[in-house]
């Protein structure tokens, strides 16, 4: 990959070698002999047509595009907040794709119908106050009713609370996992800072074992969420910039070292129900044929997947940022409450000191 990189960065810095060259020749040249190098309507003729044939490549890729890669994109959104998120995305997507595909004909056609041709002169005038008003105005409502409509939404999904009795639980960062810490019975999480980790004793995030808060907290490597309950998550990093993405769930925090960062959302479908989503059930049946055939061949990760909410680190963190995950579970208030009531606290889990 890196010789491919190397040896298309050589080739384009020699192709504008050639180019830079060319240009000084030209600037040589006495005005006599440029004539010769003048285009012909030929050669305008020819410009315009490839012209068109570009304009047809770019419409093509863009169809093409869309038949081949639109079921990479994720399923309908598992928060209470995603819809409103994915609408926003959809009418802006709407909005540019439209523009773009009017704007770039209108562009090929009139680079072909104004072509330079001999005896044809441009017309020219300075400016044209009706046409300039209409192409600033336009585009000044449609930006500012997006802009105004993202802001609302951002508002929304950024006012972090503790209407709805959420439940508080920490994600933290370090490379290269995640570790989770559930406020307990008090549904207060426990002071804690980078500078009281202590390994020996098994205090691995930090807690300050003088506050009273902290004893009852439930650390753990795996996320269960009740649906339909909102949570209010505080996220720390302890070494490096992470960014806490759960796509599913249209959520996304940076993780920043020496501050907590929050988001909020509400889970509204289980993981047992996202699998019975068609467009998850498409995803893991076309997962499983490739898999299927790396195993004949005998490669590694193989085994058959199933679908699973996950915790992903989006910020290049480090070498082993692109396997920082932690898988998610949704389930009933039920399940949930039977799990916690396994898990043991931070006071039971911490090793006596010496
Ligand atoms: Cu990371």
């Amino acid at each position: 990959m890196t010789t491919v990189l190397i040896l298309t960065v050589l080739v384009l810095v020699g192709i504008a070698i050639w180019q830079m060259t060319k240009i000084f020749e030209l600037s040589q040249l006495r005005a006599d002999a440029i004539n010769g190098l003048v285009a012909s309507d030929e050669d305008n003729k020819n410009n315009g047509y490839l012209m068109f044939a570009f304009l047809i490549f770019i419409y093509g890729i863009t169809i093409f595009s869309f038949a081949k890669y639109s079921k990479v994109l994720l399923p309908s959104a598992a928060s209470a907040h995603g819809d409103n998120y994915d609408t926003l995305m959809w009418v802006s997507f709407a909005i540019i794709f439209f523009v773009q595909t009017i704007t770039q004909a209108l562009l090929h056609y009139f680079a072909y119908k104004y072509r330079g041709e001999k005896g044809k002169k441009a017309l020219f005038f300075a400016d044209n106050d009706k046409l300039e008003f209409i192409w600033t105005i336009i585009p000044v409502i449609v930006l500012a009713g997006l802009i105004i409509w993202g802001l609302y939404s951002w508002t929304n999904i950024m006012d972090i609370n503790e209407e709805d009795d959420p439940i508080v639980i920490e994600l933290y960062a370090q490379q290269f996992n995640w570790t989770a810490r559930y406020a307990g019975d008090d549904n207060v999480l426990g002071d804690a800072s980078v500078r009281l980790i202590d390994i020996d004793r098994a205090n691995v995030l930090g807690i300050d074992e003088a506050d009273p808060n902290g004893q009852d907290d439930i650390i753990v490597k795996e996320l269960h969420l009740p649906v339909g309950r909102k949570v209010n998550f505080n996220m720390r990093s302890q070494d490096v910039l992470h960014s806490a993405y759960m796509p599913h769930f249209r959520a996304q925090m940076n993780c920043v070292p020496g501050m907590i960062t929050q988001f909020s959302f509400t889970p509204i479908k289980t993981t047992e129900e996202m699998r019975q989503d068609p467009e998850v059930v498409e995803k893991v049946k076309r997962t499983n044929k490739i898999r299927a055939e790396w195993a004949a061949e005998g490669r590694p990760n193989s085994e058959p997947w199933e679908f699973d909410y996950v915790l992903l680190c989006n910020k290049i963190c480090g070498k082993s940022h692109y396997n920082m995950q932690m898988k998610i579970i949704v389930e009933s208030e039920e399940d949930y409450n039977k799990w916690l009531a396994e898990q043991k606290t931070f006071g039971e889990s911490m090793s006596p000191a010496e």
